[in-house]
């Protein structure tokens, strides 16, 4: 693998959390470390057991290969592997496989001397696959409310997990991580359209630069948040979304048991009514 002209420089020795300079090399493009290490063999493992569980299931239709938990009943034991013990492995394996990686990130953080934006906001969408699989199990009792591993039967999960609160959207958190989602949505997509609109300028003229950026915004709704300030907003919004959907997953069942729109009782109940 050829290596740029810049590259070699950005190579320094150094920066990382554990194994000292064991693991501080780099294969072809990519640094390793310990986590690399750690990463890899989670990673494959886990892709491995994933394998053998659709072996011993009733289909390869890659649409309804699913990896059940444990039922209910096991609570929060470890089951045989055929019973969910496959499904808890591979709990362990993707959790192991996503915080290496985030720990990795982290060690090319300090290699660079950079902040550590990425590591963070990448632990916050870890945040929300844990809460799924490790702590509203926990919470619960049994490791068989964790969501199954199957493209179909994960999406029946949702639907299913959904009803039984008989309407989700009246989830005060769902609704706050919705709506963080979609000012995502607008945030990116006026700043992808304003981005490519400057470096896309009419026939003739020079490519523009933030003035013009600010000057857009400023004459269409008289503000503009700034160069640097949208990419704030738009990390804010991104990790509130994540952040959001875990409260909201999270407190239906351990602390909400009845369904949602039920909820708003406290509202129909304030006193300024009477
Ligand atoms: C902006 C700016 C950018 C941008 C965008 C804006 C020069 C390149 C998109 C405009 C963003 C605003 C006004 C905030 C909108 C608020 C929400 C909650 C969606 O001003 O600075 O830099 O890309």
């Amino acid at each position: 693998m050829a290596m740029l002209s810049f590259e070699k420089k950005y190579r320094v020795r150094g920066g990382t959390l554990l194994g000292g300079d064991l693991f501080d090399f780099w294969v072809g493009p990519f640094y390793v470390g310990f986590f690399g290490v750690t990463a890899a063999f989670f990673a494959i493992l886990g892709t491995l057991l994933i394998i053998w569980g659709a072996s011993m299931g009733t289909t390869w239709n890659i649409w309804q290969i699913n990896i059940a938990p444990p039922d209910l009943s096991y609570g929060l034991r470890m089951a045989p592997m055929a019973e969910g013990g496959l499904w808890q492995v591979i709990t362990i394996c993707a959790t192991g496989a996503f915080v290496s990686w985030a720990l990795r990130e982290v060690e090319i953080c300090r290699k660079l001397g950079m902040g550590f934006h990425v590591p963070i906001a990448f632990g916050v969408a870890i945040f929300a696959y844990v809460t799924l699989v490790i702590f509203r199990p926990l919470l619960l009792g049994a490791w068989g409310h964790g969501f199954p591993y199957g493209i179909l039967s994960h999406l029946d999960w949702v639907s299913n997990t959904g009803y039984q609160y008989l309407h989700f959207h009246y989830n005060p958190a769902h609704m706050l991580a919705i709506t963080f989602f979609f000012t995502n949505a607008l945030a990116l997509s006026m700043h992808g359209g304003l981005i490519l609109a400057m470096t896309n300028p009419q026939k003739g003229e020079p490519v523009k630069t933030p003035e013009h950026e600010n000057t857009f915004f400023r004459d269409a709704i008289g503000y503009s948040i700034g160069s640097l300030g949208i990419h704030r907003l738009g990390l804010f919004l991104a990790l509130s979304a994540g952040f959001w959907s875990a409260v909201c997953i999270i407190i239906s069942g351990p602390f909400w048991t009845r369904g949602w729109p039920e909820w708003w009782g406290w509202w129909l109940s304030l006193p300024v009514w009477r």
